[in-house]
């Protein structure tokens, strides 16, 4: 029997999941979908053959409604997230899982209380072909004890609202999980470097920024983000161990020789970078809720993101190097 969706938030990641849902992904149906606005949520809905209702609660609420996809913008991520686990339904939260690491830390004393997983949170790295054989790698000890990792996140342009915040908040925070994921290891401290910035900012931000992390093991971490870097969406990893490097392969792309000239192209944004990363993700989250345990990224994950990136946001203001500050993993989160 199909996982019956609903969806909260169609904006552009929403509507790209809901397309995913309906059209991608096995064993999923789209049945309910809500946005702010309501013209919006009537006419993605439609698209997928699911209703539209007038608010988040309503879709938690439904009685065909087994799992809940929000996709609204973060700031409006805790309210659903909280609602989802009350009604003891699975949910999958975009990133960021909240805005603030106080509002992560009661959505995971809320599933703890709970007594069992419904959070997932969508740090999609976690489901790329690339990123995963880096995993595998460093896991099997291939590179031995990693020292360092090198990462760099680029996309051609921003729009002006964004600010330099966001630079860790809204981009960083997938290579935040990124580093914690693949080297196994948890951030204990943050500091930015602000290189010049480039001509082509808006005024009120820092662009690019360096980003430097050290982990409680003693690896040390750059992380590169340049968001107006004008050529294209780029996005790169290296861990470097004690008998080996492994590198993020770029996703394969044909090389074209042309007017004297071999070429490939650099993919312009992380819609198509990620895409099949997407897909493995929701099909993954989808396969955990028909089988009863969710088991992605989790609201702990969700809440370190956020304590690291409170840390490398007073890093920037500060110019020290400030500590991450994290409370002791509980069991519950393995
Ligand atoms: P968006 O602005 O395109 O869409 C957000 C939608 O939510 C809009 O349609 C808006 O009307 C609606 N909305 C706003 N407040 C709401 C509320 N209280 N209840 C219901 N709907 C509400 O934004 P987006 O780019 O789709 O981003 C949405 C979320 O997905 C963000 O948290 C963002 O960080 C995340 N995101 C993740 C990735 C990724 O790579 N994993 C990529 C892009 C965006
Ligand atoms: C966006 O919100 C994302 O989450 C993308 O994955 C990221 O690459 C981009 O920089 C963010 O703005």
């Amino acid at each position: 029997m199909a996982v019956k969706v609903g969806v909260i938030g169609a904006g552009m990641i929403g509507a790209d999941h809901i397309r995913r849902l309906t059209t991608v992904v096995n064993g999923a149906e789209v049945v309910a979908v809500t946005d702010i606005d309501a013209e919006r949520a009537a006419e993605v809905a439609s698209g997928a053959g699911a209703r539209s209702l007038p608010t988040g609660q309503e879709v938690i609420s439904a009685d065909d409604v087994d799992a809940v996809l929000v996709t609204s913008p973060g700031f409006a991520h805790t309210d659903p997230v909280l609602g989802a686990i009350e009604a003891g339904k699975p949910v999958f939260c975009e990133k960021p899982l909240a805005t603030t690491a106080e509002d992560c830390l009661r959505i995971v004393e809320v599933e703890m209380k709970h007594g069992r997983r419904l959070v997932q949170v969508g740090f999609m790295r976690r489901y790329d072909a690339g990123y995963r054989a880096m995993k595998r790698a460093v896991d099997a000890g291939e590179v031995g004890t990693p020292l360092m990792m090198h990462c760099v996140h680029r996309n051609a342009t921003v729009p002006e609202s964004y600010h330099s915040e966001m630079a860790t908040h809204d981009t960083a925070i997938h290579e935040i999980d990124a580093v914690r994921w693949l080297l196994d290891d948890e951030i204990a401290s943050a500091q930015v470097l602000k290189p010049r910035r480039t001509a082509k900012r808006f005024d009120h931000l820092q662009d690019p920024q360096i980003m430097l992390f050290e982990t409680f093991s003693g690896a040390r971490v750059d992380v590169e983000v340049f968001v107006n870097c004008q050529y294209g969406y780029d996005i790169k990893c290296e861990v470097v161990g004690e008998t080996g490097t492994v590198q993020l392969a770029d996703p394969e792309q044909p090389l074209l020789r042309t007017a004297g000239r071999a070429h490939t192209v650099v993919l312009q944004h992380w819609k198509d970078r990620f895409g099949q990363a997407y897909d493995v993700e929701i099909q993954e989250w989808i396969d955990s809720v028909a089988n009863g345990r969710v088991l992605g990224p989790s609201s702990w994950d969700g809440y370190a993101a956020a304590m690291i990136g409170d840390a490398t946001v007073e890093a920037l203001h500060s110019g020290r190097i400030v500590g991450a500050g994290l409370k002791e993993r509980p069991a519950f989160y393995g």
